[in-house]
């Protein structure tokens, strides 16, 4: 899918129910329609989100995949590894319809947003769905500000995660090993939105649950406004290193000004359960290429935790590379979240 069909996709998109919605973008509040719908570069200037306070719904699934993995979905059969991107606005509170389709009790539990006990995604919370079951999870959302006694009360804005927390263990580890768990990005009002997202998960020794040198691949064009949600799972540690692009390590992963004392950074330690994400113009001041990304444990290189960010010249062709996987580098074309 090309870059612009992929934003009209977005468009298309905004309900969750449409079909073959899998992500829950701002696009999808109704009043916010014009914060996405231009297919801008970053030439122009970008689009930013609007306030939050918006009352949501949304279904989910998780399902297992015909090769044994488990996903979550937004529609009966549409599971993926990993789950939708979730995307809210600070103030914004999400209803989330929760059906397990598989035959094993299961559960959603989410980082970084606020929800009643009632909603904590376990076993010990009963919180849990047992097989066939349906629950209802509410996660809400804040701005920050000064609390009475005049400390500083951080924003629910963040890149974060959701996972099981019951398949295999009462923490969850054989679901996340097997593919349940999926990004939540909450924005704040003003934040800079992205053209396009890509969700990279180090889980274990895999990216995305991927077979090992298989990627997953990402594509570009030149000048696109690429925001990557980074997330890691599992019994390792990894570094996640970019070929060609650096991002600041702060909230954004973007610079405020000449004065913004974040570091600038290309290369970050994650450990499981971390979660970043940051903003980068596809090929500035580097061109088109085939930009590598992958851990930089040299060891887990070795052992395939690789893939591409495959950034093309407006004619679409990418200097050098000669695709290795044609099938699964369309699907990376199209994005996680996108199908
Ligand atoms: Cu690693």
């Amino acid at each position: 899918m090309d870059r612009r069909s992929f934003n009209r996709r977005l468009l298309a998109g905004g309900a969750a129910a449409a079909a073959g919605a899998t992500s829950l973008s701002l696009a999808a509040a109704p009043d916010t329609a014009s914060a996405t719908s231009a297919t801008s570069a970053a030439a122009d200037i970008p689009k930013t989100a609007p306030a939050g306070g918006a009352v949501r719904h949304l279904k989910l699934y998780a399902e297992k995949l015909a090769d044994g993995q488990m996903g979550y979905g937004l529609e009966k059969g549409k599971a993926t590894i990993p789950g939708p991107m979730i995307e809210l606005i600070e103030g914004d509170t999400l209803h989330i319809e929760f059906e397990n389709t598989m035959d094993v009790p299961a559960s959603l539990h989410v980082h970084g947003v606020d929800y009643d006990i009632a909603s904590d995604g376990t076993k010990l919370s009963r919180s849990h769905v047992e097989p066939g079951g349906t629950r209802t999870y509410t996660w809400r959302t804040h701005t920050p500000g000064k609390r009475k006694d005049g400390t500083w009360r951080p924003g629910s804005a963040g890149y974060w995660h959701y996972h099981d927390h019951v398949v295999g263990t009462d923490h969850g580890t054989g679901g996340i090993r097997k593919g349940l768990y999926g990004p939540v990005v909450v924005r704040r009002k003003g934040d800079i939105l992205p053209d396009k997202q890509f969700t990279i998960v180090f889980n274990d020794m895999t990216i995305n649950n991927k077979p090992a040198h298989q990627g997953p691949d990402f594509q570009a064009t030149v000048g696109d406004r690429v925001e990557i949600v980074m997330i890691t799972h599992g019994e390792y540690y990894h570094t996640f290193h970019m070929h060609g692009h650096r991002w600041a390590d702060n909230r954004t992963g973007l610079l405020t000004g000449p004065d913004d004392p974040s570091r600038v950074i290309d290369n970050k330690i994650t450990g499981p359960a971390d979660s970043f994400g940051f903003q980068i113009i596809a090929g500035e001041h580097v061109g088109a290429g085939a930009w590598m990304y992958h851990c930089h444990v040299q060891s887990h290189s070795d052992m395939g935790m690789a893939g591409l960010f495959l950034v093309a010249k407006p004619d679409g062709t990418i200097p050098g590379h000669e695709p290795h996987h044609p099938a699964a580098e369309a699907e990376g074309a199209a994005g996680e979240h996108v199908h």
